[in-house]
């Protein structure tokens, strides 16, 4: 039997990282790919050092020609530049679309069966314009941004009410940045509802309100004591949850940032929603029921993904 292919496309700091986490829970042979040149092969050098202490038999390869990703399984894509000062908005969003465009031919012709996962911000719309530029069916296309994010809002809670963070279900819909939507209605510690527990902790409703803006702003707080460069650990290690139950058809249920046709009054936006992650790739994406306040600030986030990808039709012809 073929051993599983993972495609690394990015090689930076969550490629790098991601490359890592594969290899020590050997999930496959792994194919690092960037476009600058010698990187990726120093690191899947590096990286396959670490085998013979981590006692991890996967194959690692670094490379700057597509071929080599041919017949991968899964493809994570972290590739794109990040934005530096005096970079607008739509300057990144220019850069990292051309960026996606060759990603996107990269993997239809050399791994159409792929399940792939984006990762490259600004992230709704960059896993939109992944599908239209790849063409691979929308379940085999997807964006992680919610398991980052809701791993966030659980590290948060646990925190406040000093409990493990393993008991901590924490939620979060919608688009990924400070538009997302905690949902505190759908939190639990171990079954408790995050409201009925703060009751019994003593921890107020505008605390619970820190905790949600915190939350939203979670990546640019660690953007700012970082200084340079953005979170990677964290964001590797969502990719890889979601990689992981692809692989092993495990019908988990992970906020991702998915296709969504029908549901939640959305006609083909890619959004974060509960999504069924199996062999089949997203098998279904799970309507929740939202309070009024809820609805209202999805919909304010969805409008936020849509003005981008309204931009980067603007910006590239074959999108409109
Ligand atoms: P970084 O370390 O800069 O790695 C990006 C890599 O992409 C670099 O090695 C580049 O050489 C490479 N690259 C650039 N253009 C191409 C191309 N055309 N083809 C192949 N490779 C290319 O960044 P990083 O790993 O820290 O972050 C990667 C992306 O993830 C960025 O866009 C971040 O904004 C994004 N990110 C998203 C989240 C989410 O939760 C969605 C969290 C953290 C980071």
């Amino acid at each position: 039997m073929a051993r599983t292919k993972i495609a690394l496309i990015g090689a930076g700091m969550i490629g790098g990282t991601l490359a890592h986490l594969a290899a020590k829970k050997e999930m496959g042979d792994i194919v690092l790919f960037d476009i600058a040149e010698g990187m990726p092969q120093g690191k899947a050098l590096d990286l396959s050092q670490c085998g013979p202490i981590e006692g991890f038999d996967a194959k690692i390869t670094g490379t700057n020609d597509y071929a080599d990703i041919a017949g991968a399984d899964v493809v994570i894509v972290t590739a794109g530049v990040p934005r530096k000062p005096g970079m607008s908005r739509d300057d990144l969003l220019g850069i990292n679309l051309k960026v996606m465009k060759a990603v996107g031919e990269g993997i239809k012709n050399n791994c159409p069966d792929a399940f792939v996962i984006c990762i490259t911000n600004p992230l709704d719309a960059m896993v939109w314009a992944l599908r239209e530029f790849s063409g691979l069916p929308h379940n085999k296309v997807v964006g992680m941004a919610g398991v980052l994010d809701s791993a966030r809002f659980a590290t948060f809670l646990a925190w406040e009410f000093g409990v493990s963070v393993r008991d901590v279900n924490a939620f979060v819909l919608g688009g990924h940045g400070d538009t997302m939507v905690p949902v505190l209605s759908y939190s639990t510690i171990n079954g408790i509802p995050v409201k009925d527990m703060a009751k019994i902790k003593g921890v107020s409703e505008s605390r619970l309100d820190e905790i949600v803006d915190r939350t939203r702003k979670g990546g640019g707080e660690i953007v700012g004591l970082l200084g340079n460069g953005s979170a990677y650990y964290a964001p590797a290690t969502s990719a890889i949850a979601m990689a992981e139950a692809y692989l092993g058809d495990q019908k988990r249920i992970l906020p991702c940032a998915s296709y969504v046709e029908g549901k939640y009054g959305l006609d083909g936006l890619y959004v974060g929603v509960p999504t069924m992650i199996g062999a089949g790739g997203t098998e279904d994406v799970i309507e929740i029921e939202l309070s009024d306040e809820e609805r209202g600030n999805l919909k304010v986030s969805t409008d936020a993904v849509e003005e981008l990808l309204e931009a980067c039709k603007g910006l590239d012809e074959s999108l409109a």
